[in-house]
């Protein structure tokens, strides 16, 4: 495929419910096929395409078109009569594969690592997404671009024209240098801005708040239970409500809120980036300082869309991400979402759950407990302190329960649950 090709696919993208046609080859069992080509729909529709018909074959290995000559001749005929320009493969493509099924279909060509690199980049707003969705484009487009120069000069040297393979062949070295020239400045100005957050986070942890993030697979519900849990957080300040859509990968970036809900103390929720099977790698690189913000969270909640029949294989998928970012040692609660939509009673074993509604709220305070009795593993305590310990009533408000609570003669008489290292510090002013 050359430039010229993959920029008008580029802008073929842009137009609103373009046709489409989806292929894939059947290499795994019947159901996960379905549910991956299922996948694949859902993908093209959150990049406004409709997809008009699925084409399937067989396992074949290692073919330079991907599908075989039969199969080619069928998509071809099917796509004329039916005003469809663009097919979707399942599988990422290698460089050959691409430039020879594009060749040979006559068709625009993409596969799925392409259409995900389009959702994100269309979703991405902040500078940092931007960068990011940038870097990994380019990083996925380079050895393409390298494929379909090689071809051209393969083409002119057989022809015999030397002079043109040369030309193309600096003009690729040119192209390569630069490209990664902007890759590399792109990758600077993102440490800078992972710094940035960094120290965000640092004095976040210094306040030593407890800090929830939100993870989960793509659609699941996060964004809608953040804005559940805004909604009834009693903070002088409102803060902001995120996006939410019925679509995949709605949202992008980390929104960090701070939530109150008494009689807990407050604590800081983060919501990021959705998960989906095999993520291009080149993004998953590319958003590693997005899930920063989970990788040092105390606690995960873990949403899933719990009437989704699919919903144990979104969960093995999310926490096999979550082990490739680092962050799969963390304490995680499993929060089964969408329980109105569905009646199933079995509970995923092995793990803490719970069942909510994000949308309904049922089952978000008992959410809340369950949040608070992680953090506080520990009974509760009795102090009496005095009432010029301001310094440690303040440290009780933004870190612990307080059960109980009475002015005595000497003091604060409180019962109170909290952190381990905060009922430590607490201990001199403990009741026999
Ligand atoms: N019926 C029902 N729908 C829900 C519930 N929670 C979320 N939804 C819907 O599910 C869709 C996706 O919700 P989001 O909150 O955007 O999901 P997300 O996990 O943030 O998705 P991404 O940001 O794309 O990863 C929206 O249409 C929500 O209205 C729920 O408890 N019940
Ligand atoms: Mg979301």
């Amino acid at each position: 495929m050359n430039i010229e090709k993959q920029l008008n696919i580029e802008k073929q993208l842009n137009i609103e419910k373009q046709r489409v046609v989806i292929l894939g080859i059947k290499d795994t069992s019947a159901s996960n096929f379905n549910r991956a080509m299922e996948e694949l729909v859902n993908l093209a529709s959150a990049c406004d395409m409709e997809v008009v018909a699925s084409f399937q074959q067989v396992a074949s290995t290692g073919s330079s078109t991907y599908i075989g000559s039969g199969k080619i001749e069928e998509i071809k005929s099917f796509c004329s009569e039916n005003d469809v320009g663009t097919v979707i493969t399942l599988h990422e493509l290698s460089p050959s594969q691409l430039r020879n099924l594009d060749e040979a279909l006559d068709l625009a060509v993409f596969d799925r690592t392409a259409l995900i690199l389009e959702i994100f980049a269309r979703r991405a707003k902040s500078k940092e997404a931007k960068l990011q969705v940038d870097v990994a484009r380019l990083q996925y487009e380079m050895p393409r671009m390298i494929g379909s120069y090689t071809a051209l000069s393969r083409q002119a040297g057989s022809q015999g024209a030397m002079r043109s393979r040369g030309t193309g062949e600096t003009k690729l070295e040119l192209d390569r240098r630069r490209i990664e020239r902007q890759i590399h400045e792109m990758n600077q100005d993102l440490q800078l801005i992972a710094q940035q957050r960094q120290v965000q986070r640092r004095k976040r942890k210094k306040q030593g708040l407890y800090n929830v993030a939100l993870v989960g697979y793509t659609n699941a519900g996060k964004s809608t239970l953040m804005n559940r849990l805004i909604s009834i957080s009693q903070n002088g300040m409102a803060e902001k409500e995120v996006y939410v859509k019925d679509q995949l990968f709605a949202t992008l970036e980390t929104s960090v809120r701070n939530i109150h809900i008494p009689p807990y103390p407050p604590f800081i929720l983060s919501d990021t980036v959705g998960f989906v099977s095999e993520l291009p790698h080149q993004l998953i690189k590319a958003f590693h300082s997005t899930l920063e913000e989970a990788i040092e969270a105390d606690i995960l909640l873990h949403v899933v869309d719990y009437s989704d029949s699919d919903h144990q294989v979104h969960i093995d998928t999310t926490r096999e991400t979550l082990r490739d970012i680092g962050a799969g040692l963390i304490e995680e609660i499993l929060v089964l979402n969408k329980s109105d939509m569905t009646t199933d009673t079995i509970m995923p074993n092995g793990h803490s759950s719970i069942k909510i509604s994000a949308l309904t709220g049922d089952g978000v305070d008992e959410l809340v407990k369950t949040l608070f009795d992680f953090r506080f593993q520990s009974d509760s305590m009795e102090i009496l302190l005095p009432y010029d310990r301001m310094d440690m009533l303040f440290l009780i408000q933004e870190e612990c329960m307080t059960l109980t609570s009475m002015e005595e003669e000497e003091g604060y008489l409180m019962t109170i649950k909290g952190p381990a290292h905060i009922l430590n510090r607490l201990k001199a002013f403990k009741t026999e």
